[in-house]
């Protein structure tokens, strides 16, 4: 049996934060399947437009070694709606998300996995910014 793990996010400005997570969750399974939060989903969540847009995020996450498959999140909403269209048997998300998303583990198991700390989307905007 196969196993496939399903995670979220922006991944705006890919960084290595980014990268350590999908790795991790890869090592739950067999398969890593990527929902990728759409332009229209980020504006609401973050009320900012993201630096790459959805098409270049989902190029970049799709082109990882352990991911094997992407998709747009259009909803923050719809995670079991995702979860069971692609059969996921985890669910791995960030820490800063803790505990949010229990209600899922009557369809899969939930893991929240440590933030790689001191980097992120946002300080890296004010770094390049800033000069
Ligand atoms: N992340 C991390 N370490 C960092 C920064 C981010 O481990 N220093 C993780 C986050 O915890 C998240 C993933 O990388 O699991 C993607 O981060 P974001 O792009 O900030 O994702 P977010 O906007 O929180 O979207 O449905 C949930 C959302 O789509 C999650």
């Amino acid at each position: 049996m196969v196993r496939t793990v399903i995670t979220f996010g922006t991944f705006d400005v890919f960084h290595v934060g980014h990268l350590r997570i999908i790795e991790r969750a890869a090592s739950y399974g067999d398969r890593l399947v990527v929902g990728v939060s759409a332009d229209a989903l980020n504006r609401v969540k973050k009320n900012r437009e993201p630096v790459f847009t959805e098409g270049e995020r989902l190029a970049i996450v799709g082109a990882l070694k352990a991911v094997d498959e992407v998709f747009v999140e259009e909803s923050l909403e719809l995670k079991r709606h995702y979860i069971e269209k692609y059969s996921a048997d985890v669910l791995v998300m960030g820490d800063d998300w803790a505990g949010r998303f229990d209600e899922l583990t009557d369809i899969c198991e939930v893991v929240y996995l440590p933030r790689t700390p001191a980097i992120s989307t946002t300080a890296l905007i004010e770094k390049i910014s800033n000069g």
